[in-house]
């Protein structure tokens, strides 16, 4: 692929999904025109005619084809820019296993993680057991490993990372620490921001704060 190569990113800056396709691109060096999409307010017509299915951010438009969800992104880019840093390990087993292990965050992380805060008294307690339980499997696969996929940053790390900035969000609002539960994984993800690609890709904790706790009917939105 060559520089002359249009790619536009539709994106909403607070957005765990956006993020991950912004790291993977800083990752493989890969220039792109940013455009923000507040899919908290009215959606851009690009934004409904790129992704008219889901019409949810993030959508990578590459020379005028636009590719939408996030982990079919990241996988769209490692395959397009198949260039070092690899993504995705080459070995169909470690392929398979990182598949697997992103998918179980889609299932599990977000949902959980937003109801820590957007649920009240003992549903929250319980939904803050439920998120820990949750990333206590994860430090689990993590063991001893600096990077999901071993020695290297890759697919498994990008999938996680962006959730990292949300934790603020969701420690401030409902009081607790996912650090004295999961320290070790509260390590890689300090292991992971010291990467600039990574650092420069993640939005800032106490504005996403913000920006969250400014939004009506926030519950609606997120399980509409
Ligand atoms: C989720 C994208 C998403 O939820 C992916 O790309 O991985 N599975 C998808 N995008 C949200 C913003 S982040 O919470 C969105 O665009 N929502 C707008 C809407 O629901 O109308």
């Amino acid at each position: 692929m060559v520089d002359q190569d249009e790619v536009i990113l539709l994106d909403f800056w607070p957005s765990m999904f956006g993020m991950r396709v912004r790291v993977a691109l800083a990752e493989k060096q890969v220039k792109y025109e940013y455009r923000e999409e507040d899919t908290f307010g009215k959606k851009s017509q690009l934004l409904l005619d790129s992704n008219p299915v889901h019409k949810k951010i993030p959508v990578l438009i590459h020379n005028g084809n636009p590719i939408a969800e996030s982990l079919v992104i990241l996988e769209y880019i490692d395959e397009v820019w198949n260039h070092a840093p690899l993504l995705l390990p080459p070995h169909p087993l470690h392929k398979a296993r990182a598949r697997f292990w992103s998918n179980y965050i889609d299932q599990k992380v977000f949902k959980a993680g937003m109801r820590t805060w957007t649920t009240k008294g003992n549903e929250q307690e319980v939904a803050k057991k439920e998120f820990i339980e949750i990333l206590k499997v994860l430090e689990g696969e993590l063991g001893e490993k600096p990077y999901f996929g071993g020695d290297e940053f890759g697919f498994v790390d990008v999938a996680l990372i962006t959730f990292y900035p949300w934790f603020h969000t969701f420690e401030n609002l409902a009081k607790f620490s996912v650090e004295n539960e999961c320290p070790k994984l509260i390590a890689w993800a300090k292991r992971c921001i010291t990467k600039p690609t990574v650092a420069a890709s993640l939005s800032d904790p106490v504005k996403i704060c913000e920006r969250i706790s400014g939004v009506a009917r926030v519950h609606d939105f997120f399980y509409s």
